[in-house]
């Protein structure tokens, strides 16, 4: 996993701008450069210091003058892939900074892969691989709450809670193990402090996994499927949450047949509404796929709505949806996916009298555990705001916006195993033979830890990651 030679690529944005930058990466950077660049000062880029910007040209050995340029080179361990590199500033547009980039393949270079600066960061040891994640999330945040998360990650703040950790874990496992050796001296006393040790463990860990898919959220966005009978106003719904009138609104139940997607912004965070076809007994084959489709997108949803009519009360048909959205709520068990029950038509509540439907409600809802109600009505407006707000917290899990770190999926899942792999450690600590097993469920979630970081990480994980970078990051 060497790198090998020396990579250039444009690290601006193509098309027309005010500059546009080539960087080189690699041993014998500098050298290559000096092929094409002529300091105005009549010095080469290697006898100007590092770190100062030099007027030229890019010139041909014996051709025309490209482009006026500045110049600046970094030295090996200063610079941003921690290797000797060069950026030439040309003047923007597409026709100079692309000659530019020809004249040092010509000059000894060869065209960087996507990411692969970047790459060359981890590889020479200047940031570990939660860092280069958090690179992709710079570039990619959308709004301030998603940036600082990103930034966060990148100065290191989330990898240096995740290196606390695993120094936890390690010097854990170390007592573990002189203690293995005799097994049969282990009190009462010190199994519980082993148990309450490794609580904490597993609660930093699932902790730092919260933050991370917090993160997640804030930068990749949320997508929240709204389900319901016909008829009961998710279509208006998806046009009141995103102010525009993307979906058919009828009085006629079934009128959406299929998927209908639109999103919006809320407090900083990307929220993508999916309506779906009423789920019921379909009266044609085409309602027939809708429903199909509307229990995909269910799947596919980080958040579920399940919409009723608050005038008519619960119905049957919605309960049977509500227990479809929740998945095995009979023991009482936590939703698998957060869901929200949204009472809709809440205009005509008050108009029939205050509340009585929805008293009648009550005692079904709260039967429905851990699911939240809100009250809307896509005709006045009245609760959608709530709605987001509820949308927005339920995806961030508990976590306060500005403490979450940019993270990929890759990274909270290895979180949360370590989490879950610490807790069976303790469950094991418990049982009377449960040292041993405790002893290599730790050793697991330590590998995991470490595969956050990147320790080990093979070349396959390496191009997974940096492939979803731009060439020339
Ligand atoms: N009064 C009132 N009517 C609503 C509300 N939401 C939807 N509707 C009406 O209910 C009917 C069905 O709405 P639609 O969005 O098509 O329902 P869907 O089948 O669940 O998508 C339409 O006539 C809407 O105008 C609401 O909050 N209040
Ligand atoms: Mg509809």
């Amino acid at each position: 996993m060497r790198p090998d030679g020396v990579i250039a690529a444009i690290a601006t944005a193509w098309g027309e701008s005010a500059i546009a930058v080539v960087r080189l990466s690699g041993e014998g950077s500098v050298e290559i450069a000096d092929k094409i660049f002529h300091g105005k000062s009549g010095k080469s880029l290697s006898e100007i210091p590092a770190r100062r910007m030099a007027l030229g040209v890019v010139a041909d050995s014996n051709g025309p003058v490209v482009d006026e340029v500045l110049a600046v080179r970094f030295e090996e361990g200063r610079s941003y892939t921690g290797e000797e590199s060069v950026e030439i500033h040309c003047h923007g547009g597409i026709a100079a900074v692309q000659r530019c980039l020809e004249l040092l393949l010509d000059a000894g270079a060869r065209l960087a892969l996507p990411g692969e600066f970047t790459k060359r960061a981890f590889l020479s040891g200047r940031i570990d691989l939660a860092q280069a994640e958090a690179v992709l999330g710079v570039i990619r945040s959308k709004s301030d709450a998603a940036l600082l998360s990103a930034s966060r990650s990148l100065q290191g703040e989330l990898s240096s809670r995740v290196r606390g950790l695993m120094d936890a874990l390690t010097a854990f496992r170390a007592e573990l193990e002189a203690r293995m050796d005799y097994p049969e001296e282990l009190d009462g006393q010190e199994n519980s402090e082993i148990s309450d040790g490794l609580e904490k463990l597993s609660m930093a860990a699932s902790g730092l996994a919260g933050r991370c898919r917090a993160g997640l959220m804030l930068s990749s966005g949320v997508r929240a499927v709204i389900l319901g009978r016909p008829n009961v106003g998710k279509s208006a719904l998806l046009n009141a949450l995103t102010g525009e009138q993307r979906a058919i609104v009828t009085a006629i139940p079934g009128t959406t047949r299929d998927t209908v997607t639109a999103s919006a912004v809320w407090r900083g965070m990307a929220l993508e509404f999916v309506d779906t076809a009423g789920i019921r007994e379909a009266r044609d084959e085409i309602e027939g796929i809708g429903i199909t489709r509307s229990l995909a997108a269910m799947e596919g949803a980080d958040i579920r709505l399940v919409v009723i009519d608050s005038a008519e009360g619960m119905t049957a048909g919605d309960a049977e949806i509500i227990s479809k959205a929740i998945e095995g709520d009979a023991g009482g068990a936590p939703p698998k996916k957060p869901t929200i029950l949204v009472l809709n038509k809440s205009d005509l509540l008050t108009q029939a009298g205050p509340g009585t439907a929805y008293a009648a409600m009550r005692p079904q809802m709260t039967s429905t555990v851990g699911v939240k109600g809100i009250r809307t009505s896509a005709l006045t407006g009245d609760g959608i705001e709530a709605l987001k707000d509820s949308i927005f917290e339920l995806a961030l899990g508990n976590v306060p916006a500005e403490e979450g770190y940019a993270a990929t999926e890759r990274m909270a899942s290895a979180l949360s195993e370590a989490a879950s792999l610490i807790g069976d450690a303790k469950a094991a600590v418990q049982r009377a033979d449960g040292i041993d097993a405790a002893g290599s469920l730790l050793a697991e979630a330590s590998v995991s830890i470490a595969a956050l970081l990147g320790a080990d990480a093979t070349e396959e994980l390496l191009d997974a990651i940096f492939s979803k970078f731009c060439v020339g990051k």
